[in-house]
Formats: structure tokens, sequence, C-alpha cells
């Protein structure tokens, strides 16, 4: 059945001066720039409704034709970490031991990373990221998801930002294959693990982290 489009307007919208503009480019900016993917998580325990206000915000990305394909599981419990953990490390030694070709290590040599994953049990939340390839209606029949995979990843870099923007640093891992997360997690088959963000504090406030930098202006952008 053909749905007709419905309107309303864009009320939230607003309007900034320009040189306010100027400004709060800067300070987002400035905030954004001090996010470091970081490693190394204490356990403490993050607030009641933090973690569900940031997955709100990771749900208002935009997404093909608003179909919203996405799930998110939050891990807790220790039991199910441990798990997590056992499966991940499982596939990240052979990775690290075999299957990856010489220039992929290569270019991880900066990052310091190995097999071991102690921050899958170590962090307080685990939040995997799952992606929905069709919808399922109640009936049981599949219907097409456009661009989930963008769509996913638009609403996992809002949800980066809203944990940055809260004082919580993230990690986003992606240990290959991850096709058990779907077991551990008792998710269907029509989800498809996309990442497993590791989420808390930082275990001291002088964690290590590479020194490494980014891109200018000029490197990343071309302006006609
Ligand atoms: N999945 C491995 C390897 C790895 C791959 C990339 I690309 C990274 O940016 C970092 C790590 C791991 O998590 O260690």
């Amino acid at each position: 059945m053909t749905e007709t489009a419905r309107f309303t307007t864009l009320k939230d919208y607003r309007e900034y001066p320009a040189d306010e503009m100027g400004v709060r480019a800067r300070e987002f900016h400035e905030q954004m720039r001090r996010r470091r993917t970081v490693r190394d998580f204490s356990g403490r325990t993050i607030p009641e409704g933090v973690l569900e206000r940031c997955l709100l915000t990771a749900g208002t990305a935009p997404s093909g034709a608003n179909l919203q394909p996405w799930h998110f599981v939050v891990v807790r419990d220790a039991e199910v970490k441990r798990q997590i953990r056992g499966a991940a490390e499982k596939e990240e030694r052979i990775f690290y031991q075999q299957r990856a070709p010489k220039e992929w290590l290569e270019a991880l040599a900066p990052l310091g990373t190995d097999w071991h994953k102690p921050f899958l049990e170590e962090a307080p939340v685990l939040i995997a990221v799952m992606v929905q390839r069709y919808g399922v209606r109640a009936d049981g029949t599949r219907f097409k998801h456009y661009y989930s995979g963008e769509s996913v990843g638009l609403a996992t870099g809002f949800l980066i930002t809203a944990l940055h923007n809260v004082g919580l640093v993230s990690l986003t891992h992606t240990p290959s294959p991850m096709r058990f997360l779907n077991r551990i997690l008792d998710r269907p088959n029509s989800e498809r693990p996309y990442l497993l963000m590791v989420v808390g504090y930082p275990k001291r406030p002088d964690v290590p982290v590479p020194d490494i930098g980014k891109k200018t202006l000029e490197q990343i952008a071309t302006f006609i």
C-alpha cells in the first residue's frame, strides 16, 4: 500500500547571525578536535539516562527513505562482555597472526594495536551497532532498506559525537569477522554487526593515545 506524503513545517530551525556562525563553527570544531579514540577504560559506570539520550541522538540521523535501519544493543552484563571478548580475541588473533596482509599491519603499526582486547571486559558498556539490511513486517514479509550502510554510518557518527559531548570516550572496534555477535546477542539474521562501540571513562586522565594527527583543510577539501 502506498502512503501519501504528509508535511509539517520546519518550526525548529534556527538561523544565527554571521558572526555567531563563525563563533559556533570554531567552538564546535574545538570541542570535536579534543575527541580521541581511547583503548584503556576504567570500570566506572555511566550515570543513569545518559546513554539512552546519546542513543536517541544517534536515532536522529538521516537515513535512506527514513527507514532508520539500525539497532543498538547495549551490553553491560559482565558475562556477555566476557563472551564477546573471547570470540573477538579468537578472530583477532587469527587476523593479526595470519589473515592480515603486511600492508594492513603496516597501516595499523602507528596505533600499536594487537589481538589482545581487555577493553571488551574492562569498559562499563559495549554497544553493538547493528545494520538491518531489510525490514520485516508483522506478517514476516521483507522490505528493502536503502543505503543501510551509509545510514548506520551516519547514526554511528552522531553517537560518537553525542558520547564525546557528555565527556565519555569511545572506541570503534571492528573485530573481523563479527557475525558471532548475532549468536551471543541473540539478534536476527536480518541484522549484521556494523561495529562494536566500547564506551566509558578513560582509565586515567593521562592514558596513552597514539601520537597521530588529522589532515589539514587543504588536504581534505577542494573549493571550486
Ligand atoms: N580489527 C582489528 C584491526 C584494526 C583495523 C583497523 I582499519 C583499525 O583502525 C584498528 C584495528 C582490531 O580491532 O585490532
